[in-house]
């Protein structure tokens, strides 16, 4: 089968549509239904920083339960903040490996838990059946290209004076 990474652009949108906490909300399900199939050892992944990825969750985790929700909720918003840009500046694969650190977190409760009673809007469901319909390496190109563009690329913005960063 031919694939090519132009091929997800009508799922990243799609993803892109939803608001915020339904992005989270469906790529936690992801987590719950592959979460088994990903290794982080995997061999040929020359493109990720395990400690770089790690030394960011750390950050996260020290956080209150409050303030983790806001980060992620942030990165998929472009807010900008030292997170942000740190997070901005990891190759797309060791992007991948720090929402699934973060995933990983919520399942040992060190990171804000995913509420047991919270839906997916009839979009999330039909894009998260569409997901599963992919093959793993697909489903990984696929995530790339949503991870990707989060949080702030400081190379491309310029100084903030509110912040200062
Ligand atoms: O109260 O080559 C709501 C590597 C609102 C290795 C919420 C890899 C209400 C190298 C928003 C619902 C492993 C990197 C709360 C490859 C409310 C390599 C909270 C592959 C609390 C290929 C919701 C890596 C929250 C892969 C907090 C495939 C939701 C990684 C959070 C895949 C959801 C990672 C999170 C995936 C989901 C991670 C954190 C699918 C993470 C998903």
């Amino acid at each position: 089968m031919t694939y090519t990474p132009n091929a997800n652009g009508p799922m990243v949108e799609a993803f892109q549509k939803l608001d915020v906490d339904q992005q989270l909300a469906l790529f936690w399900y992801v987590y719950t239904e592959m979460g088994d199939s990903i290794t982080p050892a995997a061999p040929g992944a020359s493109t990720v920083s395990p400690q770089i990825a790690q030394s960011l969750y750390d950050q996260v985790e020290k956080m209150t339960t409050e303030e983790q929700l806001q980060l992620q909720r942030d990165l998929i918003g472009h807010q900008n903040s030292l997170i942000a840009r740190e997070y901005g500046s990891m190759s797309d694969t060791t992007k991948l490996l720090f929402w699934y650190l973060l995933a990983q977190g919520m399942q040992k409760q060190a990171i804000v838990p995913f509420p047991h009673d919270y839906k997916l809007v009839s979009e999330a469901e039909t894009l998260f059946s569409d997901i599963k319909a992919l093959d793993f390496g697909e489903q990984i190109t696929l995530f790339r290209d949503i991870v990707s563009p989060m949080g702030v690329d400081p190379s491309e913005v310029s100084h903030d004076k509110e912040t200062g960063l």
